[in-house]
């Protein structure tokens, strides 16, 4: 093992050190469009530049203060789903909109512009069911379902729009003078972060300046919200307080700590509300650093003594509000209207693709380990399972496989003869799954770098260099897949004849691709770094490891012509993510609470359209104490994707190393899964052609003697 190496792993033994990652007070333009709210500057709709365009109504929304134009627009999308988008009308420069996420062009439908009264526009479908009141002054969106107003958009006034602006240094003094929308007096440029933002020794230079985003939904009557994961948290979603937000952003956090609001390794910007008679969503496509606040009012009753000698009553009815912002990118949000949670479900996979069909193997059971050693480890263990009559599907192999953690090589002492080692398992009907991460070793003599480097295939740094991070190889650069060409070329790798090695029995297993990176800001990549389209990493991080997926899942279809369905495992998923594969909740710990903790987090990512989702079993971290370990095979037997793993210095704990009664409970665990496969099977297919989520919350018993059990 090399030093750099051991530092990593000597540094990850401890618990998470939050100090490492920000919370909000720490995040620049939370406090940006905190100071920006607080002065309540309002948005105006200039009616007279109302226009219908193609499939679009559009028009001009302008702020008070800063009088920069914004354009809006709505679209009426199949299933009775909305789309608001807004940008400014002429920015600097493009701004960033997140592509590849949704699976077509959405289909649109025509919305009939009717009058309104002065100071207002409604827009309706044809049969007049749905309809979008539009105010003028302020602005604000009510989405009206059956005569029932359903959702408020900028109610609360929390619209704000950073427009690109031209660096200070470069603009005229006139120009600086105009600056109204922000106090950017030099004193508070610090603070606001503006142009450079710092967080302990990381300086971040933007080289566009300020450029988020933020709108506020007011769900009427709705108390109940889900969604956004990932988050170590209940499934419904809690109130915020002040620099609480639940926020989304990809991070390696070791050893994560539960009921927090922070961000770990994936995002998914969507949210449902569910209410008796009507479920709805939000999808907020953003895929910069966002932040989430929720608020509920509860509903109020008001009894009114002045008004007569009767006491009337008056009721407010409850609503919760939800806050996004977002670092950058434009506002493009999806209004899902229901009405039923299968409504929702089949509105959100309208928009972003169904769970994708697994391949029947990998609904059994999988065994891992960081790691198992060499041949005769395998050997050893997969023969143990069938000494002890229980079943499995796929041995797993974790980065120590490789020639120094070069991904695609095989570590010649350990595995000398890979192949071999596959026709083991293949004559058993088992497969082998093995890690593929995202860093590429910097190593003159490795194929695959030397190949990426000279096409240029690696995200760059502010100097046009190729971006450098340490990782387990030690020294690297990450390729930027958010390059079509890259990923076809990554696609490429997974041929039989390039990667050698490998056979049809062996699948895929992406890691750390947040992404993670030793040493940079809360462990990740730089926001400045460069990508393809000269993108900066601030506008698609949340992304990146969406894109590692699908040009790992592509990679297996072509292997086999298109013949056979791929599986490929990630630790960072976005919007969209179900298409091609499988997620799992990272690196948890041995401990009850977080075998507990794993029914919220997989249901969470169940209604966000993730269907195939599982946590470690075991805990990954430390040493479960048996009864957890049987615990957590029984529980596991029941959630959609099933893997025993640990970490290096853990105790080994395949089933049959706890005497034999521990043997049987475990064995019993798994057979049961085994004997509902077919079960499984079809829930997946449900899931892959009907949007249903594989694993449900549902409610059983009498109204007045209600219990939770989970469903799949
Ligand atoms: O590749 C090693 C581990 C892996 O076993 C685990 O499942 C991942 O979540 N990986 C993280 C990197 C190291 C973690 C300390």
């Amino acid at each position: 093992m090399e030093a750099a190496e051991k530092e990593e792993i000597s540094v990850k033994d401890e618990a998470v050190d939050k100090n490492i990652f920000r919370d909000c007070n720490r995040i620049a333009f939370y406090r940006r469009q905190k100071q920006w709210l607080s002065k309540k500057s309002t948005y105006q709709v200039l009616l007279d530049s109302v226009t219908t365009v193609e499939d679009s109504t559009r028009f001009q929304i302008i702020n008070e203060a800063s009088k920069v134009p914004l354009l809006a627009e709505i679209y009426g999308i199949e299933g009775n789903i909305f789309r608001l988008k807004i940008n400014e009308e002429s920015p600097l420069k493009p701004r960033y909109e997140v592509p590849d996420v949704l699976t077509s062009k959405p289909s649109t439908v025509r919305l009939i512009p009717c009058s309104g009264d002065t100071g207002s526009l409604i827009l309706a479908d044809e049969k007049g069911d749905l309809r979008c009141h539009i105010t003028a002054n302020p602005f604000k969106v009510d989405l009206v379902s059956e005569e029932e107003v359903v959702m408020s958009i900028n109610s609360l006034g929390q619209l704000y729009f950073e427009h690109l602006q031209i660096l200070h240094k470069q603009r005229t003094a006139k120009e600086n003078e105009e600056e109204a929308s922000v106090d950017t007096s030099q004193e508070n440029q610090e603070d606001l972060g503006l142009w450079e933002e710092k967080f302990g020794k990381f300086v971040d230079i933007k080289a566009n300046g300020p450029s988020s985003v933020g709108l506020d939904f007011s769900l009427h009557e709705f108390e109940h919200l889900y969604g956004i994961p990932q988050h170590a948290e209940s499934h419904r979603l809690k109130n915020t307080r002040d620099g609480d937000a639940y926020r989304l952003y990809n991070l390696d956090v070791y050893g994560y700590q539960i009921y927090d609001k922070m961000g770990i390794y994936g995002s998914v910007p969507y949210l449902l509300a569910h209410k008796l008679g009507r479920t709805i969503g939000i999808f907020w496509l953003n895929a910069s650093e966002t932040l989430v606040e929720i608020n509920t009012e509860p509903a109020v009753e008001y009894t009114l003594t002045q008004m007569g000698p009767v006491a009337a009553k008056q009721k407010v009815r409850s609503r919760t509000h939800v806050h996004w912002m977002s670092e950058s990118g434009i506002i493009d949000v999806f209004l899902l209207t229901g009405p039923t949670p299968s409504d929702v479900f089949r509105q959100y996979s309208h928009l972003t693709g169904t769970q994708a069909m697994p391949p029947l193997f990998s609904l059994g059971y999988h065994q891992c380990r960081w790691n198992y050693e060499d041949e005769q480890d395998v050997k050893a263990v997969d023969a143990g399972f069938d000494e002890h009559d229980i079943p499995y599907d796929a041995m797993w192999l974790d980065i120590e496989h490789t020639e120094g953690k070069r991904y695609f090589t095989w570590d010649q002492k350990r595995f000398p003869n890979p192949k071999k080692m596959q026709e083991l398992l293949r004559s058993k009907k088992r497969k082998l799954v093995v890690i593929s991460d995202p860093h590429i070793k910097i190593d003159p003599d490795y194929s695959v770098y030397v190949k990426a480097k000279d096409q240029g295939f690696f995200v760059r740094n502010q100097e046009g260099e190729d971006f450098e991070g340490v990782c387990w190889p030690g020294l690297s650069s990450y390729l930027d897949f958010t390059n079509p060409k890259v990923r076809g070329w990554y696609s490429s790798l997974f041929a039989f004849p390039v990667y050698q090695g490998s056979t049809d029995i062996l699948f895929l297993w992406n890691d750390m691709n947040e992404p993670s990176v030793f040493r940079g800001p809360e462990q990740t990549m730089q926001k400045n770094a460069i990508h393809h389209g000269n993108w900066e990493h601030r506008e698609l991080h949340n992304i990146y490891g969406f894109y590692h997926q699908m040009a790992t899942a592509e990679g297996l279809i072509q292997r086999s012509k298109g013949k056979e369905r791929p599986f490929v495992l990630t630790r960072s998923f976005f919007a969209g993510s179900q298409k091609y594969g499988a997620v799992w909740t990272g690196d948890n710990t041995a401990e009850w609470s977080y075998l507990k903790i794993s029914i919220p987090m997989l249901l969470t990512l169940s209604i966000t359209g993730i269907s195939f989702c599982g946590a470690d079993i075991g805990g990954f971290i430390g040493n479960p104490e048996t009864e957890l370990l049987v615990r957590w095979y029984q529980a596991g037997a029941y959630q959609p994707f099933f893997r025993g793993h640990a970490t290096m210095n853990t105790k080994r704990r395949e089933p049959w190393l706890f005497g034999e009664e521990y043997t049987r409970l475990i064995r019993e665990a798994i057979r049961e899964r085994y004997g509902l496969l077919p079960y499984w099977y079809s829930l997946f297919y449900h899931a892959h052609v009907a949007s249903q989520p594989v694993m449900r919350e549902c409610i059983v018993g009498s109204s007045s003697h209600r219990t939770k059990s989970h469903h799949s």
